[in-house]
């Protein structure tokens, strides 16, 4: 049973006032995984590894410089959490030889996009929470292969325009539901987060960094290119995106499901789709009716479901 801990975040003022994370990145302007990584780093600190998946956060790091204050670890997209039980293990062996002090010990990151997370990491990833492994697991989910131009990933919603689902209808597929999966493997802790909700966020680093075992935090990450709005709506998207109840923010811990916000007055799902060129085609030239109420009934659907 994990310990009840009270969050010293329970408002605005109490987030960081200063961020660890070293400015003048080369990301995209309004890049809303940079916005959650910011956040999330802060309370991570500096005492820790990134083990990063190659995606659009591998050029946060240009050889020899990183805007991280500790180490940093590149591998194959299928590969990180391969990478990090490798620097796990590294980090026990130097403290059971002595070499290191039990103090200097060293939070193992995972960072990677969801075509990583979704699809081509999801084994490794299985193998690493199977054993049980202690590490942290980000996720910035841009719902796309968005370094290599958006294409589809396991992670694109039902609908939405890709680099690869150009049709009338967008992507045919649906969105695949990563915290379920996680969660099936019982792992220490599974949350979702969106870094215009920075309370919320912080509270869930805050706890995820108290417990050891595979633990695991998805955050939506509207990507003005990949999503094809101006980059200043950033915040908006994300907000849009909780208030639509189209991204329920949560948490798995002791094999229980908590709804952390829960938009009560639900916006449609409409209001958050307009802003977004990736759902263009369903306004333009003429309205789909068909295709906005699937997206919508998909969402009443999951509200309905849960025992709030
Ligand atoms: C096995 C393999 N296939 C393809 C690529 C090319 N590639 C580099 S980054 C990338 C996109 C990664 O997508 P995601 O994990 O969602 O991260 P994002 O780019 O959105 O940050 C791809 C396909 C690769 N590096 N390795
Ligand atoms: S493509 Fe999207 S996720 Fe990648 S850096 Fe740009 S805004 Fe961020």
């Amino acid at each position: 049973m994990a310990e009840q801990t009270v969050s010293i975040y329970r408002s605005m003022k109490d987030l960081p006032s200063t961020h660890l994370l070293g400015t003048g990145t080369p990301m995209c302007s309004g890049c809303g995984g940079l916005e959650a990584l910011n956040q999330l780093y802060d309370i991570i600190g500096n005492k820790s590894v990134f083990v990063n998946a190659a995606g659009c956060m591998t050029l946060l790091s240009v050889y020899p410089f990183t805007p991280f204050r500790g180490s940093w670890l590149y591998t194959a997209m299928a590969s990180a959490p391969a990478g990090a039980q490798g620097v796990r293990d590294a980090l026990d062996i130097l403290i059971q030889k002595q070499r290191m002090s039990a103090d200097e010990d060293m939070q193992v990151v995972v960072l990677t996009g969801d075509g990583a997370a979704y699809g081509m990491g999801l084994s490794a990833t299985s193998g690493a929470m199977e054993r049980n492994l202690d590490f942290l697991y980000i996720c910035y989910d841009n719902e796309g292969y968005g370094n290599t131009g958006q294409q589809f990933s396991a992670a694109t919603p039902h609908g939405a325009k890709t680099a690869t689902s150009k049709g009338p209808r967008g992507y045919p597929g649906f969105k695949k539901d990563l915290f379920a999966i996680w969660a099936a493997h019982n792992p220490a802790y599974v949350a979702t987060v969106e870094g215009a909700e920075p309370v919320d966020l912080a509270r869930k680093i805050e706890k995820a960094m108290t417990m050891k075992g595979p633990r695991l935090l998805i955050a939506l990450s509207p990507c003005p290119p990949g999503w094809d709005y101006d980059p200043k709506e950033t915040v908006n998207v994300g907000k849009l995106a909780v208030k639509t109840g189209v991204w329920p923010l949560k948490e798995y811990i002791d094999g229980r499901v908590v709804h952390t916000k829960i938009p009560r007055e639900r916006k449609p799902v409409e209001e958050y789709l307009k802003l977004q060129g990736r759902y263009k085609h369903l306004f333009e030239p003429q309205r789909n009716e068909k295709l906005i109420n699937e997206i919508q009934d998909k969402v009443d659907r999951y509200w309905d479901s849960i025992d709030l």
